[in-house]
């Protein structure tokens, strides 16, 4: 599907000295030991958080000439609204959330529900690393390196029938742990979705990891969807359900407000939001006086998922 592998799919060997790229192999034969063996099973987010010890991303590695934003960014700058709407409020209260244990349940449309721990769901493929740019609607982005694995290795192992046309995605409700869940400026749990040949493209992964560390909860521990072509909110955290559906989910956001928020949500420099341009972007960690930098159709990914998209129209389609 993909003509030319190109940003976040280069190998980690090809863009890290070899050096790093030593201690990197070391961090990612960890994180996979036991993929082909059983010794996984006994594997729990504890024991995944012995990757914690190993060493920290070069903060000069680059990602298609982009610097890769620093961890206390991707840390303290979020949005999930489940502990408030701040950008501070996850790192402050995410920590609350109790992870593990932790299932996802893949139901509807499929051969067999099932029902997955971490554990068993890391098992499914080997994880990789993408470095891929979060481009939020607001305007702002980071660069990520990511550790997960593609989605499409679990949905191919579920066995989707032909009802299956969409794949609706559905996060933790617990108002105990997650704050933001008393009031209801969304309605709870927050819910996404995506086409199922979207769900199936090769850049859409399932990550619970980043910069060679388990994820944080305040990015979406233990699980977050990843989609590097669409807007950052369709990247939905702490994922406890996966549905497999005939119709189009309505999302989340469509629900808040749908004049503002659409189903596809690709990034698109040419549609703007309402109250957002969408032609360019912050990065950051910059200055706020560095100048901003120019939105790429699909975030840059036009060759990889231009296809997918070229009988509709974008405008009405957003
Ligand atoms: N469950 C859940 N997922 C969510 C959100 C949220 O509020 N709740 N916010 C979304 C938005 S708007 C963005 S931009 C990204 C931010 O991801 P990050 O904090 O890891 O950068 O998460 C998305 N996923
Ligand atoms: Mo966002």
């Amino acid at each position: 599907m993909l003509k030319k592998q190109k940003l976040s799919l280069i190998h980690p060997s090809e863009i890290t000295p070899e050096n790093i790229y030593r201690e990197r192999r070391e961090f990612i034969k960890n994180l996979t030991v036991g993929i082909s063996s059983t010794a996984l099973l006994t594997i729990s987010n504890k024991s995944i958080s012995a990757i914690n010890t190993l060493p920290n991303f070069n903060q000069s590695k680059k990602n298609n000439n982009e610097k890769i934003s620093s961890l206390k960014d991707i840390t303290s700058y979020n949005n999930y609204y489940e502990f408030g709407t701040s950008k501070s409020d996850p790192s402050k209260y995410a920590n609350k959330l109790k992870t593990d244990p932790w299932s996802i349940s893949i139901e509807g449309e499929l051969e067999k529900s099932i029902t997955l721990s971490i554990d068993n769901l890391i098992k499914i493929a080997p994880l990789e690393e993408r470095i891929y740019r979060l481009r939020c609607v607001e305007g702002w982005s980071m660069v990520i390196p990511w550790i997960g694995i593609p989605l499409n290795a679990l949905l191919k192992k579920v066995l989707p029938n032909n009802n299956a046309k969409f794949v609706e995605f559905v996060s933790l409700k617990r108002p105990s742990e997650m704050i933001g869940q008393k009031d209801d400026i969304l309605d709870w749990p927050y819910t996404e979705g995506l086409r199922i040949d979207e769900a199936m493209h090769p850049l859409a992964i399932l990550a619970v990891g980043l910069y060679g560390k388990v994820l944080p909860n305040q990015n979406g521990a233990p699980v977050r969807l990843v989609v590097p072509w669409k807007y950052g909110f369709k990247s939905i955290k702490a994922i406890t359900k996966i549905n497999l559906v005939e119709k189009m989910p309505i999302t989340t956001w469509m629900k808040a407000n749908p004049k503002e928020y659409g189903f596809y949500a690709n990034v698109n420099p040419e549609v703007d939001h309402p109250r957002w341009s969408q032609a360019s972007e912050r990065r950051v960690g910059e200055s706020l006086l560095a100048p901003r930098l120019k939105t790429r159709m699909f975030n840059d990914y036009a060759e990889e998922v231009g296809s997918m998209y070229q009988n509709i129209d974008l405008k009405k389609y957003f």
